[in-house]
């Protein structure tokens, strides 16, 4: 069964051209409530950790440099079928594939710098949500 918790990060690009309120409003907007929130900055270290499925593909050095060169907003979010619904609204991988009224689509400015993380399963959204946040932080 699907579950009902997903997690996203906004990318530096969009926290650095002052996107995260635009960002959070189509997120609340698309029916998720936000359960925990952070602003952090991810060294080199773990952004490699975070994005250790990808180590054999020729973008992860320069993946690895794009996500820990500023900081990000880290968010694990609720909704029946999250996992799957959040990927519909943030789009496409590559922008000019993203559709219409996708975040993706609005604020994405290339493949790398394409806004927003979104998990790609029930499993890796635990996983994912488990890095930056305790028990303690979750409401
Ligand atoms: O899940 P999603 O973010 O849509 O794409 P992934 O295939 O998991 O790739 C993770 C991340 O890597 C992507 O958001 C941008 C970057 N990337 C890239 O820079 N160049 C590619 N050809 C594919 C992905
Ligand atoms: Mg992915």
């Amino acid at each position: 069964m699907a579950g009902n918790t997903t997690f996203t990060m906004i990318k530096p690009d969009a926290v650095a051209d002052n996107h995260i309120g635009g960002i959070t409003k189509m997120i609340e907007e698309g029916g998720f409530r936000i359960v925990a929130m952070k602003k952090t900055k991810l060294s080199e270290e773990r952004a490699g950790k975070f994005y250790e499925v990808h180590k054999e593909r020729p973008f992860y050095g320069d993946l690895v440099k794009y996500m820990s060169s500023g900081p990000i907003v880290a968010m694990i979010l609720e909704k029946g079928n999250a996992v799957e619904d959040f990927r519909k609204l943030i789009g496409a991988t590559n922008p000019a594939q993203a559709e219409e009224g996708t975040i993706r689509k609005v604020y994405a400015k290339s493949i790398e710098a394409n806004a927003v993380h979104g998990s790609d399963s029930d499993e890796n959204a635990q996983i994912e949500g488990d890095f930056f946040f305790s028990a303690e932080e979750r409401f």
